[in-house]
């Protein structure tokens, strides 16, 4: 039995009740959460931006500790402390070999809300089956999860903080570090500093990007990204960020890397408008379905030489990424206690959307 944060539809408050778990199957592992972020991606599926079956357990940024395998599980073992990755990466697929493990051909199934076979591992009180986010579910005090969606990490790491590799960190500074081509002394933009803005803000300056331009709505996002590296902040209710980055930018009109890290049309329209000619435009936001874009190729892409790049799991391969980060922390180039603006029990998951919604949070990490 565990104590589970689930969505039963639609725009519906999360209701916190015991759920009842299998043991974990063949390939697959029983772990028991330390802690897990609580992600926008996670509000975006119960307003439907994100569309998943219900009822549902969200959540898909945790870290925890191995308390059971089931068969054929070699690359961990119970007590060993794991973060978990919401994309799995089996290693021996296409794109796992060709280097790109967050498109790895097993992640698909994560559309049923199901294991990889599609079935669930999850009970509700009345015995009926629920399922979970992205073979996670990780607003769940236990969780059983496919093998190849843990990464093994040092117990001496706080769990509290490797819970946010699992998404935001993994997400943001990934996006700077391995999608975007970042030169030394670049200029770069950020629209959107949440968890995972503020993420693409650190990498991008542990790329070697010389100014770092955030954009929010919030004041307090800007004090934030300063923190973690923006060199100037621009808030978008009192400022039209596009002429307010041109003018910064002078004859180059535009920055070298524009991030757009919040998935709405307006913010996508701008970060295209704000890449300079010859400069990439990174979509990491998640939009909603319905949202289109017009896009006039001649001077939009050919004339102007202009990349744009969408951005899944900051283009992540997490068995190297994982260790690669902790490294990156334990140096002191990479915040991760700065990130958590609150830590919260899974009772206060509603409270927590709420927060998120109103812009107020980098993220507030569930502590079981
Ligand atoms: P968040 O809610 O913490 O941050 C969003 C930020 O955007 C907040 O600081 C807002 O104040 C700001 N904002 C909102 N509207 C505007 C606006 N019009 N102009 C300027 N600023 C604005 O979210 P998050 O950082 O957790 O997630 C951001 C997005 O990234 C979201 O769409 C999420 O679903 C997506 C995501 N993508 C991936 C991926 O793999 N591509 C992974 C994880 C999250
Ligand atoms: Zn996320």
């Amino acid at each position: 039995m565990a104590k589970a944060a689930i969505l039963s539809g639609l725009e519906q408050p999360l209701e916190v009740r015991d759920i009842e778990l299998e043991a974990p199957h063949a390939g697959e592992v029983k772990v028991r959460l330390a802690a897990s972020g609580v992600c926008h991606s996670d509000l975006s599926v119960q307003n439907g931006t994100i569309p998943l079956p219900t009822p549902i357990v969200l959540g898909h940024e945790g870290a925890g500790v191995v308390e059971e395998i089931g068969e054929g599980v070699t690359t961990v073992k119970p007590g060993d402390h794991v973060v978990l990755s919401y994309v799995p990466q089996c290693g021996n697929c296409y794109s796992c070999k060709r280097g790109q493990g967050y498109m790895c051909e097993k992640a698909g199934a994560a559309v049923t809300g199901g294991m990889l076979d599609g079935t669930s591992r999850v009970k509700d009180s009345d015995g009926s089956n629920l399922f979970v986010m992205a073979h996670l579910g990780t607003f769940s005090e236990t969780s059983i999860v496919p093998e190849i969606s843990v990464v093994k990490i040092d117990n001496d790491v706080p769990l509290k903080l490797a819970s946010l590799l699992g998404c935001g960190v993994q997400t943001g500074v990934g996006a700077a570090l391995n999608t975007a081509d970042i030169k030394e002394g670049d200029t770069v933009a950020i629209i959107g500093c949440g968890g995972v803005g503020l993420n693409a803000i650190q990498g991008a300056r542990i790329a070697g990007a010389s100014e770092i331009i955030a954009v929010d709505q919030n004041e307090t996002k800007l004090q934030m990204a300063k923190e973690f590296g923006a060199t100037t902040g621009i808030n978008a209710t009192e400022k039209d960020p596009v002429s307010a980055i041109f003018d910064l930018t002078g004859d180059r009109a535009g920055v070298d890397v524009a991030f757009e890290v919040i998935g709405l049309q307006k913010t996508i329209e701008q970060a295209m408008q704000i890449t300079r000619r010859g400069g990439e435009t990174i979509l990491v936001g998640v939009p909603r379905l319905d949202v289109n874009l017009t896009i006039n190729p001649a001077f939009q892409l050919v004339y102007t030489g202009k990349t744009v790049k969408g951005c899944w799991y900051g283009s992540s391969n997490v068995q190297q990424s994982v260790p690669m980060l902790l490294d990156l922390w334990k140096k002191g180039d990479l915040k991760l206690e700065e990130l958590i603006s609150r830590t919260i029990s899974v009772n206060d998951i509603n409270e927590a959307f709420e927060a998120m919604k109103g812009g107020e949070v980098a993220r507030s990490v569930i502590e079981y």
